[in-house]
């Protein structure tokens, strides 16, 4: 296994650096406080291609690998979670499974714009009472024809009012349970889709979370994902590559936590000296960085699979549930060494520890990485 950076990936990350110092960082507080969704600098994201990274370029996309994404996703989300689950939906919910899987028709009518960032895609799985057992879709897709007729709810979708086209999953044929799932393109403006109420987090708070409805929605067959039936297998093989998303997500909360902490413990002075210079404090920071670095090698050795067109689903789950572990608790440490400073906004720590959570919780939770890791341990 070789992790050398080329000099292009090296590019990508410090121009991701650049723009998550001079761009993100101003205002992330604010934008936190009173739960704004970042549009201006998501419009800048796009403009710089991090919106449809590893998007072929003929579909307006950068022509990136998955480790690019990895490390442009770890630099943003050291300074604005809320941006960079936008980017990770984005990136691989939405523009990689149209890239894989839509037609050509669906790739010049949705994919170029979203991979330049112009409009933004949400992916739209979860409902009221289906979340981990995903199978078990209520929302329906009735065939009529030339359309279909959609009906339902789905729950705590990322971008979901900031987006203008939806993939939504339903159920077709309930005989046929999950081989009677479909993905469906809905365009924002389709007659009975209804944006519902936005979520006020905990943490990603910049992010725009909604549920949305859907009465008698007419969604044309051609935009449909793949053939009949294929909308649960689209979902699944979406989610392994979002996962890489979330976890270089979760590695960047922590890391971002880790330097903040290395910074704070060099100035703060206790006991007649820098708190860095306490073996307490020191070992914090050793455990740190060792998680750390184990995570990133986790991150990037599921992106170098994808990229090898390997199967890669056990390492992205991996990768997720054991960097969203070192997120939650590098950031529990960090506001730690932070003391007092550390349970306050200004300091960033604290958001970065409400941020942290929910990289156990979204694209499947750590209980289900288990599933995917151990299923995939037992299958032969
Ligand atoms: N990659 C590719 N295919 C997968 C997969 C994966 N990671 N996990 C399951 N599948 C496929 C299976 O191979 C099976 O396909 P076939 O019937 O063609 O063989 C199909 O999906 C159903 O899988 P299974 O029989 O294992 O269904 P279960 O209900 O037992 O479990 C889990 C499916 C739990 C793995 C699935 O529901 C899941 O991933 N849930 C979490 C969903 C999630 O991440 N939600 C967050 C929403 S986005 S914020």
């Amino acid at each position: 296994m070789k992790f050398d950076l080329t000099e292009e990936q090296l590019a990508v990350r410090d121009a991701a650096r650049d723009f998550a110092q001079n761009e993100l960082l101003p205002g992330v507080i604010e934008r936190d406080e009173h739960q704004k969704f970042p549009a201006e600098q998501v419009k800048m994201m796009g403009e710089l291609g991090f919106m449809g990274m590893m998007v072929d370029p003929k579909y307006g996309g950068s022509g990136m690998d998955s480790v690019s994404y990895v490390l442009a996703m770890e630099e943003i989300s050291k300074i604005d979670a809320s941006a960079s689950v936008c980017m990770s939906v984005n990136n691989s919910l939405v523009c990689w499974g149209l890239e894989k899987y839509g037609n050509e028709e669906q790739k010049q009518k949705y994919l170029t714009r979203l991979a330049k960032g112009e409009i933004i895609g949400a992916f739209c799985l979860s409902e009221p009472e289906a979340g981990s057992d995903a199978t078990s879709q209520r929302t329906t897709a009735e065939d009529k024809g030339d359309y279909y007729l959609l009906n339902g709810t789905k729950n705590w979708i990322t971008n979901g009012n900031s987006a203008s086209v939806y993939i939504v999953m339903a159920q077709t044929d309930a005989s046929k349970a999950h081989k009677g799932i479909n993905a469906l393109i809905v365009e924002k403006g389709m007659e009975g889709f209804v944006v519902g109420k936005k979520e006020n987090k905990l943490g990603i708070r910049g992010s725009d979370t909604h549920s949305l409805m859907f009465q008698d929605v007419k969604v044309p067959k051609a935009n449909r994902i793949g053939d009949d039936g294929f909308g649960f297998s689209f979902a699944m093989s979406t989610l392994n590559g979002g996962r890489i998303g979330i976890a270089s997500q979760a590695l960047g909360i922590a890391s971002g936590a880790m330097e903040l902490s290395i910074a704070y413990a060099k100035e703060r002075k206790a006991f007649g000296k820098s708190i860095a210079e306490h073996q307490a404090i020191q070992f914090k920071l050793a455990d740190m960085a060792t998680e750390i670095e184990a995570a990133r090698l986790l991150c990037l050795r599921a992106a170098q699979l994808k990229d090898q067109k390997a199967d890669f689903s056990q390492a992205s789950a991996m990768a997720k549930l054991f960097a969203s572990d070192v997120a939650m608790k590098t950031t529990v440490e960090a506001v730690q060494i932070h003391g007092g400073y550390g349970y306050v906004k200004e300091y960033h720590v604290e958001r970065l520890m409400r941020d942290a959570k929910i990289t156990q919780i979204y694209e499947g939770t750590s209980e289900i990485q288990k599933i995917v890791i151990s299923r995939g341990l037992l299958k032969n």
